[in-house]
């Protein structure tokens, strides 16, 4: 509980030895602590993410009200330097992830646990960047609920991020390039003030870290992470493409998959010819999954995605823009090896 803690602060500040509660094995994380006795009370614990040997031990603080059973937090001043997401730092180093908040109350707890230690403006980057360059997404509230946001960016928290719900900030402009944390400041009660998007980047040395294990804790329609199509930039980004492994001699399906992550670009406005990015490729290796992945068969050449968010457009002045709705398709495409591009082949509007 909170005055457990206040209380642990007060004798820390007076110079008062207190042993926070150890356990005899430490767990890896404040949720494994959590699953094995439930009634387990915030406060701060020994936790050992990589298990037997490696790092010691060390302290954190375990937030144990949140739906998402058990956050760790554990606070990293002058660490090391990360201004992109494929950059090392300090939590990685310790087994633990940049803390990236995947629902409001995320946020709000985190935010509850640095203001009762007075470093509310310690946020850091919050894990929130995106895989591909300038998408500017000025005056529209940066979670993964909305729409206007979804189109490419995304947290290394993966399937679902909340940072604010503000939608006055004239910010991401889309001076980006891809990979580099979105730059966020704080205000003194540890709420977004504004968020901005710089080539170059913006470079953090303390930030907050959460474990592993706090990213896939809620189960509802987050395990299902769907497609999206950017109207402006005209981008497909598909989070999660099952490919069968194909055996190295044979050329032969093993009957094992590995799971991807891509973006298409549709060739011209009026085309259905997607080219794919090749550098947007990339294996996922994190453990993250989705229960709704796209497929493609090397057989048929057949890429079907089962959900696509599509943004309903506005048409203003002869310009169209992206509303803040969403309409949601599924579509399969073909590879044609002539042109090298996927074609549509069928598109339908879910209901
Ligand atoms: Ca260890
Ligand atoms: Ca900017």
């Amino acid at each position: 509980m909170r005055y457990k803690h206040i209380a642990f602060l007060i004798a820390v500040s007076l110079g008062i030895s207190v042993a926070p509660p150890v356990l005899a094995d430490s767990p890896k994380s404040c949720k494994a602590l959590k699953e094995k006795d439930n009634s387990t009370l915030s406060g701060v614990y020994t936790i050992d993410p990589d298990g037997n040997g490696g790092n010691e031990p060390f302290e954190v603080y375990c937030d144990m009200e949140s739906d998402n059973v058990g956050l760790t937090f554990y606070l990293v001043t002058n660490g090391l330097t990360t201004f992109k997401v494929t950059d090392n730092d300090s939590c990685q180093e310790l087994g633990l992830k940049i803390f990236a908040p995947r629902t409001e109350e995320d946020y709000d707890r985190a935010r509850q646990y640095l203001l009762s230690i007075g470093a509310q403006g310690s946020f850091g980057p919050l894990g929130v960047y995106n895989p591909t360059d300038g998408p500017g997404t000025s005056y529209t509230p940066m979670n993964s609920d909305h729409a206007g946001t979804q189109f490419g960016w995304t947290s290394t928290a993966g399937d679902k991020w909340w940072i604010s719900d503000r939608s006055d900030i004239s910010e991401p402009s889309g001076d980006y390039i891809h990979g580099e944390w979105l730059g966020i400041l704080y205000n003194e009660a540890g709420n977004v003030r504004w968020y901005n998007d710089a080539p170059g980047g913006y470079s953090y040395s303390s930030y907050l870290c959460m474990s592993e294990d706090n990213y896939a804790a809620v189960s509802d329609d987050g395990d299902c992470q769907h497609a999206s199509y950017n109207l402006k930039d005209r981008t497909l980004s598909i989070p999660f493409v099952e490919l069968p492994l194909l055996d190295v001699w044979s050329g032969q399906p093993t009957g094992e998959v590995e799971l991807f992550s891509g973006v298409l670009k549709q060739k011209y406005k009026t085309t259905e010819h997607f080219r794919l990015l090749s550098k947007t490729v990339s294996l996922i290796t994190d453990g993250s999954s989705s229960s709704c992945p796209a497929t493609y068969s090397f057989d048929t050449g057949v890429l079907s995605i089962p959900y696509i968010n599509v943004p309903t457009t506005a048409a203003m002045g002869g310009n169209k823009f992206d509303s803040s709705e969403v309409e949601v398709f599924k579509a399969t495409l073909t590879w044609e090896q002539q042109e090298r591009v996927f074609v549509v082949k069928e598109i339908e509007k879910l209901p």
